[in-house]
């Protein structure tokens, strides 16, 4: 049995979140994965207040165990999704693709556990000093936003430099990653990507289909021009975009031609005008299955894998 410190902080069974993806992370998926026993997380994104609190609702008539919020920091909403998280008090609030520092103090009041995705070792310093509960290192080989590090220098780089619990995210699939995220450091995963193919991620059936029929270099990043760049499957868009980058077009009509392109890929399956968020571990995603027996079989995989440490020492 594996029990970490993120287990008795969070009061989960199994020390596994499941990724705030934008559109995708609704209040069911996160309903089916707090109730197999991990930490469900409901994904503001782009979306407006009411939107989030309309899940947060949905999560609760699903589930009596605790869940969270993720909150996309770049978005339009940010302030009054921050506030909504506050007004529900969720357990638990992610943050992403940002600094938290100004909404920390008003979680903390409502009694919220604040858990931001630091992509930096100056950052991870800045949310220990502001009181975070623990933080989640994300290296690049994750989906949607990414930063500089890989998860293999960022878990452990992170690990050093705060005395918080560290939950390890990016190019995590199975007991393998799990066994070798907490080598590094951690007391906990968090996966975006293997959710895709839980049986209760309700995205369009190509997304889902493409994610399990990925190969290992299926995914590209793409808009490091504007300052944002992001992962996604290598599609028709994805492709066009990365041309657009560097066709000389310029930086408002690159802009435009992202705006929706995520919903497109969830709520269409677009391959033409859709942005695919994923993972580079799209590779080790081969079937649909409940959530619960994701988040419980990458913990069982890995516990052999850390009794026995490793082979190659005699
Ligand atoms: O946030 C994510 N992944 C995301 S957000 C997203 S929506 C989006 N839409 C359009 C453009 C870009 C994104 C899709 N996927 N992951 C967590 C994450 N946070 N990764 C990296 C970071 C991060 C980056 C910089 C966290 C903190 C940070 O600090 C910057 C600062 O202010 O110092």
């Amino acid at each position: 049995m594996i029990e970490t410190p993120i287990c008795s902080l969070l009061g989960i069974r199994y020390p596994v979140l499941q990724g705030g993806m934008a559109w995708i992370a609704d209040g069911r998926l996160a309903a089916a994965v707090s109730n197999g026993g991990g930490l469900g997380i409901i994904a503001a994104g782009n979306a407006p207040a009411d939107y989030v609190r309309s899940e947060i609702r949905t999560a609760r008539s699903l589930t009596d165990k605790p869940f969270g919020v993720n909150i996309m920091l770049m978005s339009p909403y940010a302030d009054e999704v921050a506030a909504v998280a506050a007004e529900e008090k969720v357990s638990v609030v992610t943050t992403g693709a940002g600094n938290p520092s100004k909404y920390m103090a008003s979680w903390k009041d409502a009694g919220i556990k604040v858990i931001p995705v630091v992509a930096s070792v100056a950052m991870a310093k800045l949310m220990t000093r502001l009181g975070a509960s623990a933080v989640i290192a994300e290296g690049g080989e994750s989906g949607g936003h990414v930063g500089e590090l890989t998860t293999m220098v960022l878990v452990a780089l992170v690990a050093d430099a705060t005395d918080l619990p560290v939950i390890a995210a990016g190019g995590i699939a199975d007991g393998r990653g799990v066994a070798a995220a907490f080598m590094l450091g951690a007391s906990g995963v968090q996966m975006g990507t293997r959710f895709l193919s839980a049986e209760e991620c309700s995205i369009n059936p190509v997304y889902k289909e493409k994610i399990i029929k990925a190969g290992d270099l299926c995914t590209m990043v793409t808009g490091k021009r504007l300052g944002h760049p992001v992962r996604s499957l290598r599609t028709t868009f994805a492709r066009d975009y990365a041309k657009a980058e560097y066709s000389g077009m310029d930086d408002e009509s690159l802009e435009a031609l992202g705006v929706g392109a995520l919903r497109k890929a969830v709520k269409d399956g677009d391959l033409q005008h859709g942005c695919f968020l994923a993972g580079q571990i799209a590779a080790m995603v081969s079937k649909e299955e409940p959530a619960a027996d994701i988040v419980r079989s990458v913990i069982e995989e890995a516990e052999p894998i850390l009794k026995g440490a490793t082979k190659w020492v005699r």
